[in-house]
């Protein structure tokens, strides 16, 4: 006798066995007989059945009262049956209640093809987790999490915590791109705020000696955007990187850590990709072209992008269209936003004021990224801040970086949430997101 748990995953290995296996039960069939139960644990399901001439005649009828997403232990012999849908199942001698559930209909339907909304899903999240469908997402996005951990770490970077209770705010508020507006907090009787990106402190950092580093965590926006792309608190994956030629090696690091991201994901989430239906394309070469020649494409396309203006969801949905018809590629690269629409510290080439050193990324429609060659020179900096209606006298922890000796350098922002959203083709944000933050939603 095992008196180990065993994980639904390894029951097969152990075929005229008596094994252990703890979980929450899927769901009951109840014949005279014979009883079924379908237990479920992180790992996968097992089928377990009761044979009224094999057990306890109370234990049998008991098992009939236990109500679905009970949390149960199951001691039994695991037997081969080509009829069951495994090919073997796992003959009950004793069952134990761990933990009942109380509800008679629970909150949400927890079946695959579950009938429950979307908002009422998210109201009880970690019942919607234990369908396997979802749990899969999870465990994907800690693999993406993972994998960027890793490839940052091979490419010389410092992981570095930057703190959410600041007193600046580097993207501008009301500007429509990043609309990046802040919240306040009331920090005993002073103004701070949450931080709306690592931008500063990722910068200081690179001045700080490190030359590479990156912070993955939360990045708060008290934007009222009810789209299926914004949320009101998300997970940044900043990075920032000194003595760069320009913002291509910026875009090289991207594109490695995209490249490791597919790679390792269909490495190591084979069950839970299967699980989903989802395939996912690891790119051979992110094409990555230039504004300019994006109006031109567009307007070939019949919808006219004005020299000043951005990208709208449109546009990027387009673009994407176009490099998956042309080059085959989910990941496009647009280069050189005008800087009415990029923030101040972003560089600006030599020949065209108008335009700036960065780019987004974007993935099937939408972008997930943002980068620069950022301006480290303090006399352009105070200009630029200036054009844009700002003082870096008034951001005095920020301009002290560019007096100290800042090397040239650059870096990106990538949204975790929609990296993970748009891998695996799902249709809004939230469900790449445990518990999702938008103006409508703080809780649980
Ligand atoms: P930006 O504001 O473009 O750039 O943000 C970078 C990336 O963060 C994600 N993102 C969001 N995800 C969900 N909800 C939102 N409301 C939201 N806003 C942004 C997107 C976006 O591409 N400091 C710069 C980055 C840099 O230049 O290094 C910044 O914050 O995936």
């Amino acid at each position: 006798m095992n008196t180990e748990r065993i994980y639904t995953k390894d029951v097969s290995k152990y075929i005229d066995k008596e094994i252990t296996v703890m979980g929450w039960v899927y769901n009951i069939r109840d014949l005279k007989k014979i009883k079924f139960i379908i237990l479920r644990d992180c790992t996968g399901t097992v089928q377990a059945i009761a044979l009224s001439n094999e057990i306890d005649g109370q234990l049998f009828e008991s098992i009939s009262r236990i109500k679905p997403e009970s949390v149960v232990k199951i001691k039994g012999r695991v037997n081969e049956n080509k009829q069951a849908k495994q090919g073997y199942e796992l003959v009950i001698r004793e069952i134990e209640v761990l933990s009942p559930c109380l509800f008679n209909k629970l909150p949400i339907d927890l079946s695959p093809a579950t009938t429950s909304s979307l908002d009422k899903r998210l109201d009880n999240r970690f019942l919607d987790t234990r369908r396997p469908e979802i749990n899969a997402i999870f465990r994907i996005r800690s693999q993406i999490f993972k994998a960027t951990v890793e490839y940052l770490d091979s490419q010389g970077f410092t992981k570095i915590e930057t703190p959410k209770l600041t007193v600046l705010g580097l993207e501008e508020p009301g500007n429509e791109k990043s609309g990046a507006d802040l919240f306040e907090v009331d920090y005993f009787g002073k103004k701070v705020y949450l931080a709306q990106s690592p931008q500063l402190y990722k910068q200081m950092f690179v001045a700080g000696g490190f030359e590479r580093v990156y912070d993955i965590g939360p990045v708060f926006r008290a934007e009222e955007s009810h789209t299926t792309r914004h949320l009101t608190e998300f997970t940044g994956i900043d990075l920032e990187m000194a003595f760069i030629k320009n913002e291509n090696d910026i875009m090289d690091i991207v594109e490695g850590l995209i490249t490791h991201i597919t790679m390792q994901v269909n490495k190591t989430c084979d069950r839970e990709l299967k699980l989903l239906g989802k395939k996912i394309s690891i790119p051979k070469k992110i094409p990555r072209i230039q504004f300019e020649d994006i109006r031109k494409l567009l307007k070939d396309m019949g919808k006219e992008i004005d020299e000043e203006d951005d990208l709208d969801p449109e546009a990027e949905r387009m673009l994407s269209q176009y490099v998956k018809d042309k080059f085959d590629e989910e990941f496009v690269f647009a280069l050189g936003y005008p800087f009415s629409k990029r923030p101040f510290y972003h560089m600006r080439p030599e020949d065209n004021p108008k335009s700036t050193c960065s780019f987004d990324l974007l993935y099937n429609g939408i972008e997930i990224a943002t980068g620069s060659q950022r301006e480290h020179r303090l006399d352009i900096l105070a200009k630029q801040a200036k054009e844009k209606g700002l003082n870096l006298d008034n951001m005095p922890d920020y301009k002290k970086i560019f007096e100290s000796g800042c090397p040239p350098h650059g870096g990106v922002g990538l949204g975790l949430d929609r990296l993970t959203e748009k891998l695996l083709k799902l249709n809004n944000i939230r469900e790449a997101v445990l518990l999702p933050r938008d103006p409508e939603r703080v809780r649980p």
